[in-house]
């Protein structure tokens, strides 16, 4: 896979190229694949994949989807106690997922399921916190991916941190911090975003934004592109068709090797669309229209790639029936393997927050006996 990550390195502003979208009254975003699924160039990031590469990429995006489904499927069964869905997001977490090397260090929100997978996370893992049965689900450092976070936008100052450490270490390896449009009206946000210009750190922040913070909208965080919130911290930012898993993919790139190079940090802006609910205890149809729905599903990023593999006869019906049999196999292993986690032990959740105790979760855990024992006497 060849990338050209010049791009990042000297963005230009010209208004008017192939590749660059512009829908009415909003900025160009980076586009090498269109919704109809024809491959378009861009003068700052190009890429060139073979066909094996390219049905890779669709394989992670259909598989990512096919989990992620049965999750809410699974959660509405009353197996979990909650889900986020990626629905719609599939083309701009496994791009960016795709575009790190083992080596960096990614910190997640906790919609990042695609990312996970291109990480090697094994997708029964996320669930189980989804189940409540234990406190994140993996070891971070397996796979550097670190633990999912609820606390929005904190993850951004963890990466920083972590990214000004990889710095003094010395080592070539770069830190991508995701989060959402909602996120980045966050001051732990802000505060990354300072920390990381100010220290030249090796991160890059790609923000998925998805037009939603659960019922807000986008123009209730920003006045301006979020992109261009980079230029006053003094880093670059471009949005990116986050529908388009090789326009996320090359950009994402070149944004690593930018930092990996001592370029410094890089604002991500992924255009893209939650499809889904927020989550499994939410109800978009309380706000927003189904029309909006509607038009971004014309962007579907897995139709868009299987266009361009079907016009381009990069792969054939074997091929897809083969995926739809592994599809089916993943769910059955994840709905197989969630139904028979092992319940924690009762008190398991007090034995964590502190190594050595504190008066108060020992107040809690004491409470906790009471309440429990409450119920012992309801049925003696
Ligand atoms: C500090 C903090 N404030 C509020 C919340 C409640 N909350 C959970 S998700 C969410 C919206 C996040 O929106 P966005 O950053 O766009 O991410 P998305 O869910 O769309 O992926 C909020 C406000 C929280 N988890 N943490
Ligand atoms: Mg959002």
């Amino acid at each position: 896979m060849t990338v050209d990550s010049t791009a990042a390195r000297k963005p230009r502003r010209s208004s008017k190229r192939a590749g660059a979208k512009k829908a009415a009254g909003e900025p160009e975003l980076v586009q090498l694949l269109t919704p109809e699924g024809e491959r378009v160039e861009h003068p700052d990031y190009s890429i060139d994949l073979s066909p094996e590469e390219l049905r890779g990429l669709y394989r992670d995006m259909v598989l990512t989807r096919r989990f992620d489904g049965e999750a809410t499927t699974l959660q509405r069964q009353g197996e979990l106690g909650l889900w986020a869905s990626l629905l719609g997001q599939e083309a701009a977490q496994i791009g960016s997922g795709r575009a790190t090397r083992d080596d960096d260090y990614v910190f997640p929100t906790y919609r990042e399921h695609g990312v996970a997978w291109c990480r090697g996370v094994d997708p029964t893992n996320l669930l189980g916190m989804f189940r409540g049965v234990n406190h994140g689900g993996w070891d971070p450092n397996e796979n550097n991916f670190h633990l999912y976070t609820i606390v929005i936008g904190s993850q951004a100052l963890h990466a920083t941190g972590y990214a000004m450490g990889v710095a003094k270490d010395g080592a070539d390896s770069a830190v991508i911090a995701y989060f959402g449009d909602g996120a980045s009206s966050q001051g732990d946000v802000a505060e990354a975003f300072t920390f990381a210009a100010v220290y030249n750190a090796p991160v890059v922040f790609f923000c998925q934004n998805n037009q939603w913070a659960i019922s807000e909208p986008t123009e209730r965080q920003t006045r301006v592109p979020l992109y261009q919130r980079a230029q006053g911290y003094g880093f670059p930012g471009v949005r990116v068709d986050g529908n388009d898993v090789l326009a996320v993919l090359a950009v994402t790139k070149a944004a690593l090797d930018r930092a990996r190079t001592g370029e410094g940090p890089m604002l991500i802006e992924a255009f893209t669309y939650r499809m889904g609910a927020h989550t499994t205890s939410d109800d978009p149809t309380r706000y927003r229209l189904d029309e909006e729905r509607e038009l971004w599903e014309a962007k579907d990023p897995i139709l868009r790639l299987r266009a361009h593999l079907e016009k381009q006869g990069l792969a054939d019906e074997a091929f897809f029936a083969a995926l739809e049999t592994e599809s089916d196999a993943l769910a059955k292993r994840v709905r197989d393997t969630v139904r028979t986690m092992p319940d924690p032990e009762d008190m398991a959740m007090f034995e964590h927050t502190y190594a050595d105790g504190h008066a108060l979760v020992d107040e809690e855990r004491a409470q906790f006996v009471a309440y429990q024992a409450s119920f012992a006497e309801e049925t003696n």
